[in-house]
Formats: C-alpha cells, sequence, structure tokens
C-alpha cells in the first residue's frame, strides 16, 4: 500500500531531514498498515529550526497577545472541523481506541479555548514603590525559543499542552514529535497554520530522542525546554540542559494507586478502576497501577475486578466495540512482560492475562492481555516501579493510615484516588497522599486542561500544565517608572 512521506516544517517551508533517513509510522494493530514515512532528524535540522525559530521570535513577540489568541481560537475551530479524522488518524498512529482518540483531541480543542482566553489576561502584577512619585509592577515577558519534546501516549493533548500557552505568551517553538506518533502533532499545527500562524513560529523536527531531541536540548539558543516521557530520559534532559542554564520543565511516570476503603459504593470503585487501569491499554502516566484495598472489601473486589478484566474486549481501536487497543510498539510489550515474569518471581499471584496476543487477529499487532496480579507487597517491584502497560498490582491493607502510607512509599507522585463515603478520610487523603492530583470517588485518570498537572518527587520538577503553563512559559520582569524627576536611591534616600 502506498503511503505520504512527511518532511520537517522549518519556516513555514516542508524540508527532508538533511541525512534524508526516514523512520515509518506503523499502525501498532496492525503493521501493514503503514501511517507515513517521517523524518529521521539530527542536529544539522535542529539548528535551521532553532534558526528560523529565532528569526520569528523578532516579530512574534510583538504580536498583541490577544492578537495571538485569535488564531488560537481559529486553531480550535479547525481542531472541531477535523475532530474525527484526526482521532482516526491517531488510532491508526497509536493504537489507543476510537472513544479515547476523540478524547485527547477534544483536549487539545478545550486547552485552546482555554489558552486563547489568556490571551486578554496574561496578568501582572503593579505593586507601590518604596519612594515617592514612582510607578511599579512586573509583567510578563515571552522566554524566547523554546524546545517541547512530545510522548507517544497523548501525541495531540500532551503537544497542546505545551504549544499553546507557549504561543499565547509570545515564544516560537520547535516541536519534537514522539517517533511513534508523529502524524498527531503535524495534524495539531496544521491546525494551527490554516489559522494563520506565521511562517517559522512553530516548527517540526521528526527524529529520535537520541538524536533530534538531544541536539534541540543542547541547543544554546533554546531558553526552555519543556518534556513529558519518562523519568530516566528526563533526568538526562534536565542534567543536558543545566549546561545552558536552560529553564526545564519536566513531567514524568507515574506508580498511581487507587484506595478502595471498605465502606465504598463498590460498583463505583470497580468501574473506576477498570477505566483507570486498563484505558489507553494502561499507558498513561496517570494510570492506576495500584489497587490499594481495604481487607473487608478485598475479596469481593478482586473475583469481580478479574472477572471484568477478562471480558475485555481486546483488539483494533478503529472497531467502536473494541474497549482496549494495542499497546504502542514491541519494546512495550517487552516491558509488560518483563515485570510479569518479575512480579511471579517476587511471589506475586497471577490473577489473569500476563501473555502477549500473538495469533489470528492479533498476529500483525503488539497485543497484552489485561494482566491483574493479587498479593503485591509494598517491597515488590511491581509496587514501585511503572510498567505503562495493562498490568496493575492489587494490594490489601487493614487502616487507612496504612494506606496511605503505602501509596506514599515510592518515588514517584503523579495521581492518586481515594474511594470512601468517609468525608473526614476524604479529606485527610487530599492533605496527605504525596502527588500532584487526588481524585475522590473517582479514577487516577481524567484530569481537565485548566487545572494544575504535574507531580512531585520523581514525577516532576516543580513545574505544573495547564493552570500552571504560563508560569512556565514566561519570565517575570520588573518595571519601574520615576516620575520624580530627581535621583531617587532605593533603601537609602527613604530608610528610617
Ligand atoms: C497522561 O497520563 O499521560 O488525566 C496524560 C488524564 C488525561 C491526560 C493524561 N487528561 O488522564
Amino acid at each position: 500500500m502506498p503511503y505520504p512521506t512527511y518532511q520537517n516544517l522549518i519556516g513555514g517551508q516542508w524540508l527532508p531531514p538533511a541525512g534524508g533517513k526516514t523512520i515509518l509510522n506503523l499502525n501498532p494493530a496492525e503493521h501493514s498498515d503503514v501511517v507515513g514515512a517521517f523524518p529521521s532528524s539530527g542536529a544539522e535540522d535542529v539548528a535551521l529550526a532553532v534558526a528560523a525559530a529565532k528569526k520569528a521570535f523578532a516579530s512574534w513577540r510583538l504580536v498583541p497577545a490577544p492578537k495571538r489568541a485569535e488564531i488560537l481560537l481559529r486553531a480550535r475551530n479547525n481542531l472541531v472541523q477535523n475532530k474525527e479524522k484526526y482521532a482516526r488518524d491517531m488510532t491508526r498512529e497509536m493504537g489507543k481506541v476510537l472513544a479515547e482518540t476523540r478524547g485527547d483531541v477534544q483536549e487539545a480543542i478545550d486547552e485552546a479555548f482555554y489558552v486563547a482566553g489568556e490571551g486578554r489576561r496574561l496578568f501582572g502584577v503593579t505593586t507601590p514603590s518604596e519612594l515617592p512619585d514612582k510607578f511599579a509592577m512586573s509583567v510578563r515577558m515571552p522566554v524566547g525559543v523554546v524546545g517541547l519534546i512530545t510522548p507517544w501516549n497523548f501525541p495531540m493533548a500532551i503537544p497542546s499542552w505545551k504549544l499553546l500557552p507557549a504561543l499565547v505568551a509570545g515564544n516560537t517553538c520547535v516541536i519534537k514529535p514522539a517517533t511513534d506518533t508523529p502524524l498527531s502533532t503535524y495534524n495539531l499545527v496544521q491546525a494551527l497554520v490554516d489559522a494563520g500562524l506565521p511562517p517559522g513560529v512553530v516548527n517540526i523536527v521528526s527524529g529520535g530522542g537520541s538524536t533530534a531531541g538531544a541536539a534541540l536540548v543542547e541547543h544554546p539558543d533554546v531558553r526552555a525546554i519543556s518534556f513529558t516521557g519518562s523519568s530516566d530520559v528526563g533526568s538526562q534532559v534536565a542534567q543536558r540542559a543545566a549546561a545552558t542554564f536552560k529553564q526545564v520543565s519536566l513531567e514524568m511516570g507515574g506508580k498511581n494507586a487507587q484506595i478502595v476503603l471498605d465502606d465504598a459504593n463498590l460498583d463505583l470503585a470497580l468501574d473506576g478502576a477498570l477505566w483507570g487501569a486498563f484505558g489507553t491499554t494502561g499507558q498513561r502516566c496517570t494510570a492506576t497501577s495500584r489497587i490499594l484495598l481495604q481487607h473487608g472489601i478485598a475479596e469481593r473486589f478482586t473475583a469481580q475486578f478479574v472477572a471484568r478484566a477478562k471480558k475485555l474486549k481486546i483488539g483494533n481501536g478503529l472497531d467502536e466495540s473494541v474497549e482496549v487497543g494495542p499497546q504502542v510498539n514491541a519494546a512495550q510489550i517487552e516491558t509488560s512482560q518483563r515485570y510479569v515474569e518479575i512480579a511471579k518471581s517476587e511471589g506475586a499471584e497471577l490473577l489473569c492475562g500476563g501473555h502477549a496476543l500473538t495469533s489470528g487477529p492479533y498476529a500483525n499487532g503488539t497485543f497484552f492481555e489485561p494482566t491483574v496480579f493479587a498479593g503485591v507487597t509494598p517491597q515488590m517491584r511491581l509496587a514501585r516501579e511503572e510498567v505503562f502497560g495493562p498490568v496493575v498490582a492489587l494490594m490489601e491493607f487493614s487502616t487507612f493510615e496504612e494506606a496511605v502510607s503505602i501509596a506514599n512509599s515510592i518515588d514517584y507522585g503523579l495521581s492518586t484516588s481515594l474511594y470512601t463515603r468517609n468525608v473526614n478520610r476524604a479529606f485527610a487523603a487530599m492533605r496527605d497522599l504525596e502527588a500532584g492530583i487526588t481524585y475522590i470517588n473517582a479514577p487516577t485518570i481524567g484530569a481537565e486542561v485548566h487545572l494544575p498537572f504535574g507531580g512531585v518527587k520523581h514525577t516532576g520538577n516543580g513545574h505544573r500544565e495547564g493552570l500552571g503553563a504560563l508560569d512556565f512559559f514566561t519570565t517575570w520582569k520588573a518595571v519601574y517608572v520615576d516620575y520624580s524627576d530627581k535621583l531617587q536611591r532605593a533603601q537609602i534616600d527613604n530608610a528610617e
């Protein structure tokens, strides 16, 4: 089957990568379905893109923010119009089911709407000066050229969390999409270009992390890097970016716990656990990967959870009746398989799943069965390390305090959830769970774009997307206006 070849977008032009190499983007449900060939870019391509972004910054920063926002609003309308097509493209390249890829495009639509409103805010702060006849204010300035490195699990939503706030604030961007899912970034950027975004304001350089990604992180003219991916890679990004004093925002792994107390609405907790653990085939940084069960309900919950996990329909996400799509690639399947072996060898009990599906309708894809382990203890690797696949650990506890302590006993701190009808416990959990996000009576997944998104401990380095994004993509400037017509020396002329 013929397939299209995509180029990099640099300074408004579609250019082939300098090295002439490409990477095939395959449908993980059916490898004979080639979505397209995308550039395998290197430092030379990144240098061109950064130069284009630098040039465009000179004029983009002077476009009034409300005007920049109008482009985002028009882009939003383009996304709405193309939602179904973009969702289908995304299912083809990433695998998750259509309902979810529609949600992913919708998240970009929501982000555009939210961020466009910021064009008429971008609030600064005025404060009195300590000196007479002097005015003081703090204004938000763009950072400059920013580099964005995005993951494959939310191929349009996460690029939108980064690109759109960066743009409304007046930055210009070079984005390196995930090698497995570049098309959705192309679609998002096309919506912006069609909305009138000037050339060079957003540039796309496709390729691998160790080549294109590393070059972006190291380029001296890039002032900030926003990265979403694994904690291992994030740590390298931060270390390399430090050499040129870049601001770095990192959103990384999770080992997210759903706690179910004896008094919970059990059916609700089951619905939440199933969606949190196996939605997106477990490939969300917010996925539920530990389910902590109080002794009183553990047996009932476990039996029903396993029965329902076994019934989930696995298959090609383009089939509307499918509930769980493939994993994104063979490496992810290997990771899931590896953790199944690790968990078994550590003494956890495999209740269902545990294998890749390789025959019949699954023969040409990367599928893994929804997998449930019971008897997992806090020391086991399955309780501590991120799998990023449909493999979930059931753990038991006696008291609420013990549950919180188990939930907190890991390096990660992204999302957490508590199912209970006890309002006191709910508020204690909101305070005590070490995580950037806590849900009460809802699963660990499902963040909305206008709240802060990010985590503590090894999940992040303190920045937030959503509500916090403008803090990252702007830099404060203090401005003093002295209208006294004389030299006034702060801390000296007005001293007590
Ligand atoms: C991720 O988990 O990788 O909160 C991003 C959610 C989505 C975004 C998830 N809105 O589940």
